[in-house]
């Protein structure tokens, strides 16, 4: 099947690329989607909990805006329910094949083209290749001694299981990340005991959820308040920036709030020594949670910090000697990152691999464009995580460049747009001397960097700098043919 664009997944990414391509004309596009719906990562995670730690208004496309949402924090389904509406709203049902699950996307050099292959042997060509696919689709076991003979009930935060019920049961949790704060509250109120395996503890401050009022639940009824408040929470998270990103005296202040956050919220001294990270607040993901830490004090919840020595089979056996017996585990252990790759191969010019280029750590040209993978786009590509905004102010202006870059391949009859390498070099270069000064840079473990501690995910700035920079395709940093 031959259209003009490819786009690579279902998700937030992938819709509204292709509601902004037919905004600006551009109708021949297909979505592949390899699950048979659409969502993305709010349709895999459907964990108790799961909710956004970004305020709802600043959580839909500001070009297909949420007629109005019940909660400041939206919850895991409404979200979902969401981006599913756009599908009908946008007549985008006709554009989605699902059940495409691609497995290699190729560049053909004579033709010009991307086709990407699924695994049930389908195969879609297209001038340009959007890749949607999210940078956390995949889930991450973490290779833990055993594994294969614990005999109790196993599942993963991104890989819920309804059919399990938990309640009255002993489960256990490993790790302590943002989807473990989530759920952790919601297993103490369910199970018998909950058991929650931290190997490093994370900087803690309250998410003030509640219902919204009603003039905020029918946003259309007060349109300019709503703006009005939409504005001032993008400017809030901007300015929290200045503490998250760079590594400074804001830093120091906001770190101060969380730790008093935490001196009153956990009376227990050695409960709160074990809680206390020895990390810059930043360096690792915020944690926004009014519940977590009153549920690791509640009489059913154990905090174990003993590193974890393997899976028996009946629990989990820590470095102490201890076996915890369990009748659950729950891996609330993140994703593999595509640091050095999609989850797909990606084949460009000359049979370059995409993960060749890539082993010494992701790089791209303003986090869209790869020397060699000529009219290949990403989403949330390297270097564009937000300091702590929302990701769809990211994501819009990713769209917005992918679309310039398309309209001007159709208004200039062009063939191939392929960024130049020395331009992403100096982008590139650039992007790390910024780095150098932020707090994810500032000595912890994170899935922000690389093993050799490169940090390919984070875009060390504003957001408002982010969208300026992608507000124009600068074609003199392309070779355009
Ligand atoms: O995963 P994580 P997550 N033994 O990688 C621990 C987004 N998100 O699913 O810190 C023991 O953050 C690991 O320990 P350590 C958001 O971008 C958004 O929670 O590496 N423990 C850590 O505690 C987020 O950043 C929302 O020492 C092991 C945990 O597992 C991203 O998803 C909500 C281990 C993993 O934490 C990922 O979050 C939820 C091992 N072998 C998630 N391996 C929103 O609200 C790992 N760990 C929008």
């Amino acid at each position: 099947m031959t259209a003009s664009v490819l786009i690579v997944g279902a998700g937030f990414a992938g819709l509204g690329t292709a509601i902004r391509l037919r905004r600006a004309g551009v109708d021949d596009f297909v979505i592949l989607e390899r699950a048979g719906e659409v969502g993305g990562t709010w349709r895999d995670n459907t964990y108790p909990g799961a909710a956004c730690d970004i305020p709802s208004p600043l959580y839909s496309f500001s070009f297909a805006q949420h007629g109005g949402w019940t909660r400041a924090y939206a919850r895991g389904p409404e979200i979902l329910d969401y981006l599913r509406s756009l599908v009908e709203r946008f007549d985008l049902r006709r554009h989605i094949r699902f059940s495409a699950d691609v497995a290699r996307l190729a560049y053909a050099d004579d033709a010009a083209t991307w086709t990407a292959h699924t695994t049930d042997g389908r195969t879609f060509t297209a001038r340009v290749a959007v890749v949607a696919s999210g940078p956390l689709a995949n889930a991450s076991l973490p290779e833990i001694r055993g594994l294969d003979t614990y005999r109790g009930h196993v599942m993963h935060s991104a890989r819920w299981d309804h059919d399990y019920d938990l309640t009255g049961k002993r489960v256990a949790v490993i790790g302590t990340g943002a989807s473990a704060v989530q759920i952790v509250p919601e297993l103490v109120r369910v199970a018998r005991k909950v058991t929650v395996f931290q190997r490093t503890p994370g900087w803690v401050l309250p998410r003030p959820d509640h219902a919204h009022p009603g003039w905020l639940r029918a946003r259309s009824r007060r349109p300019a308040a709503w703006h009005a408040y939409r504005r001032a929470l993008f400017w809030a998270h901007e300015v929290m920036a200045l503490a998250l990103v760079w590594d400074g005296v804001f830093t120091t202040a906001l770190q101060g709030v969380a730790r008093a956050y935490l001196r009153r919220s956990v009376r227990d001294r050695w409960l709160r020594r074990q809680l206390t990270p020895d990390h810059r607040i930043g360096c690792k993901r915020l944690l926004l949670s009014s519940d977590y830490l009153p549920a690791l004090q509640r009489d059913n919840c154990t905090l174990i910090t003993w590193p974890i020595a393997r899976l028996a089979p009946h629990g989990i056996r820590t470095a102490d000697g201890v076996e915890h017996r369990v009748d659950c585990v729950v891996f609330a252990t993140g994703f593999e990152v595509g640091r050095t790759g999609t989850p797909y191969p990606i084949t460009g010019r000359g049979g370059r691999m995409l993960a060749d280029e890539w082993r010494r750590g992701a790089r791209a040209y303003k986090s869209v464009s790869v020397a060699g993978f000529p009219n290949l786009f990403l989403t949330f590509g390297p270097n564009s995580g937000p300091g702590h905004n929302s990701v769809l102010v990211y994501n819009e202006a990713q769209i917005d460049y992918i679309v310039r870059a398309v309209t001007l391949l159709r208004s200039r009859g062009l063939r191939r747009l392929d960024v130049r390498a020395d331009a992403q070099e100096a982008y590139n270069a650039d992007l790390q001397r910024r780095l150098a000064r932020t707090t994810w840079n500032s000595g912890c473990r994170s899935w922000y960097l690389t093993e050799d501690g490169h940090n390919v995910t984070m875009y060390p700035g504003f957001a408002t700098q982010y969208v300026r920079q992608l507000a124009t395709v600068d074609l003199a940093d392309y070779e355009a043919e």
